[in-house]
């Protein structure tokens, strides 16, 4: 393996024993939600995976290496306030690693390592996907046709055109299943009105998918979407009438580029007065412990 990977001790032996793993990203904890809430997620999450018997293999960059499984301590800094650590999509690797500094990793970045390391199965929140109006597509679309693996989330995130992005996933060959839904979860949101063409309702029925995608050699990854605890699912007029609003805000802001998704999550916090935040974690914590699950299931049928 190329020594600009840096792998934990306890990721290490998991890879050469052949024990479950988790990929998670780190840009939901350093772009994605405000500190001290994205510290009790790192911290949940993690333990979420290790319940199941999973190990967690967290992804970030620092001093010019891909950092595979981070400790407490790690997580300690990426989710520092005002940490200043770059969201790093997969592109953007060549350049943050040569520039040495911190960078968190997106699902595009998160899911290109664990490809590299043979790591099947990552867990995140909400897929990018297709905004409204301006244009800007998420990298994690192309990437999740040309890197395999099986994703773990709750739908596109609730700030995208969930209609666009299932027909660009479409396109790009990704296959869409549902967990336990038989329609697409609208991350924040249970339903976002589109049907899906597959369901699986077990990790078993998970595993069994991930692996005939791997003996078949398909290039392309497999989105599983699982939809947020009921409890915390959110209304999704009241979602759509907040993120509209949200949309107005980082147009007025001139806000660009890779910005874009975390200002619009930091606003929907705000303006739905916290309750995106809560549905946020619990659906992370839930995606984890799946994921976790399906990769045991993975190891068991191996
Ligand atoms: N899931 C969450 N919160 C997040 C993300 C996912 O619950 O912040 C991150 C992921 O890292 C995803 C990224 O890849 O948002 C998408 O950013 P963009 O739309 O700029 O591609
Ligand atoms: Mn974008």
């Amino acid at each position: 393996m190329s020594s600009l990977f840096l792998l934990s001790p306890d990721v290490r032996a998991a890879i050469d024993e052949r024990q479950p793993i988790v990929a998670l990203e780190t840009s939901v904890l350093a772009q994605g939600l405000p500190y001290p809430r994205n510290l009790e997620a790192a911290q949940a999450l993690d333990a979420c995976v290790r319940r199941e018997g999973a190990v967690p293999a967290w992804v970030a960059v620092e001093n010019g290496r891909v950092r595979v499984g981070l400790s407490e301590a790690d997580l300690e800094v990426l989710c520092g306030p005002g940490a200043g650590i770059a969201k790093v999509a997969r592109r953007d690797y060549p350049a943050v690693l040569a520039g040495g500094g911190r960078g968190s990793t997106t699902v595009s970045a998160t899911l290109w390592a664990a490809a590299q390391l043979g790591i099947e199965v990552m867990a995140t929140g909400g897929i990018g996907g297709v905004h409204p109006h301006t244009g800007d597509v998420s990298a994690d679309l192309l990437e999740l046709a040309r890197l395999p693996g099986l994703v773990v989330c709750s739908g596109p995130k609730s700030i995208v055109d969930p209609v666009a992005t299932l027909e660009r996933l479409e396109e790009l060959g990704v296959l869409v299943v549902g967990y336990g839904c038989d329609r697409l979860p609208f991350f924040l949101c249970t339903d976002a009105g589109l049907a899906l063409e597959h369901r699986v309702d077990s990790p078993d029925a998970a595993a069994r998918v991930a692996r005939t995608r791997a003996g078949l050699g398909v290039e392309s990854a497999v989105v599983l979407c699982q939809p947020v605890p009921a409890q915390h699912a959110l209304d999704r007029d009241h979602v759509a009438e907040a993120v509209a609003e949200c949309e107005r805000r980082a147009a007025a802001a001139g806000v660009t580029g890779k910005a874009v998704t975390p200002f619009l999550l930091s606003t929907l916090a705000e303006v739905t007065g916290g309750a995106s935040l809560a549905s946020n974690l619990a659906l992370l914590e839930a995606n984890a412990s799946l994921a976790a699950k399906i990769a045991c299931e993975l190891v068991r049928g191996a």
